[in-house]
């Protein structure tokens, strides 16, 4: 495996499929296999570099999968996908194993190797890439009145401490990409501070992911307080905008929407540094 700014240049589309019956945005569509396997390779066609197959939900409120039935969700679509790019999202570290024995080339783990002991061996005996993301508190209860002193500081320290943690336990620093946590014990202030700081994050050397596709700051930002999700515009506005400040992966639920914005931003981007040193 290639360093992972190689295999992800920036700008990267990662399309989610969410094998669950209660994700907060595209909850039970793809909870079938078969429907969860053509929506993948529907997203590999559209452009997504990568497709990140979860068994379990990490929306506010929800509830915890059992390793017997988050296995039992995405083994078929892992399989029958084995091949293909692929990306696990899951933090039990069995999940990760067998995933990689399909040829996933990425372990996105929501606890950043917190959830399991083991997950951070799995990780470091096989060549996949890795991604670390902010959580402050659990699923469950995260979005009860998150309070930082600090967001962007305290996002940064953590997201530090766990790329060291990784390293030290064998997985290679190249390719690990780092993930603030949109929406993960986060308001909307938070959240927008996090995008308009990404700068503090990318001082770590490493690519940053961002994940801001549909999530409920969407909704609120458009005049809705009780909002559940955002639509597909606001969440290409919020790529564009991370974009602009340097992330390189993006984590989206509309991927060809977002392949097409993203592929026009990185042209234009390319024509004012040819502008510049011209
Ligand atoms: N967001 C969700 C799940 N996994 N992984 C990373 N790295 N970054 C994220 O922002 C992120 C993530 C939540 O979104 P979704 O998968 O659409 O919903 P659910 O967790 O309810 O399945």
């Amino acid at each position: 495996m290639r360093p992972i700014e190689l295999r992800f240049p920036r700008p990267s589309v990662m399309g989610i499929v969410n094998v669950t019956p209660d994700s907060f945005s595209d909850g039970g569509l793809n909870f079938e296999a078969e429907t969860a396997i053509a929506s993948a390779r529907r997203m590999l066609e559209e452009g997504a570099a990568i497709v990140d197959i979860g068994g379990e939900s990490t929306r506010p409120g929800a509830s915890a999968v059992g390793l017997e039935e988050e296995l039992r969700r995405v083994i078929p679509v892992l399989e029958a996908l084995a091949g293909a790019p692929i990306s696990i999202d899951t933090s039990k570290a069995e999940v990760a194993r067998r995933a990689l024995e399909f040829g996933a080339e990425l372990v996105n783990d929501v606890t950043a190797l917190r959830g399991d002991p083991l997950m951070a061996e799995v990780v470091a005996s096989s060549n996949a890439c890795l991604c670390l993301m902010h959580l402050r508190g659990e699923p469950r209860t995260m979005q009860a009145a998150p309070h930082y002193q600090d967001v962007v500081s305290e996002v940064a320290a953590f997201l530090e401490e766990r790329l060291a943690f990784a390293v030290a336990h064998g997985v290679r620093e190249e390719r690990i990409c780092l993930d603030p946590g949109i929406g993960f014990g986060k308001t909307v202030e938070h959240n927008l501070a996090l995008v308009n700081r990404l700068d503090v994050l990318l001082a770590f050397g490493r690519p940053v992911l961002i994940g801001f596709s549909r999530k409920r700051s969407l909704g609120r930002l458009l005049g809705d307080p009780e909002a559940r999700r955002g639509t597909t515009a606001a969440s290409i506005g919020a790529a564009l905008a991370a974009f602009g400040r340097g992330v390189s992966i993006f984590r989206v639920h509309d991927v060809r929407e977002h392949v097409e914005a993203l592929t026009v931003a990185a042209a234009i981007e390319r024509a004012s540094a040819a502008a510049d040193g011209a």
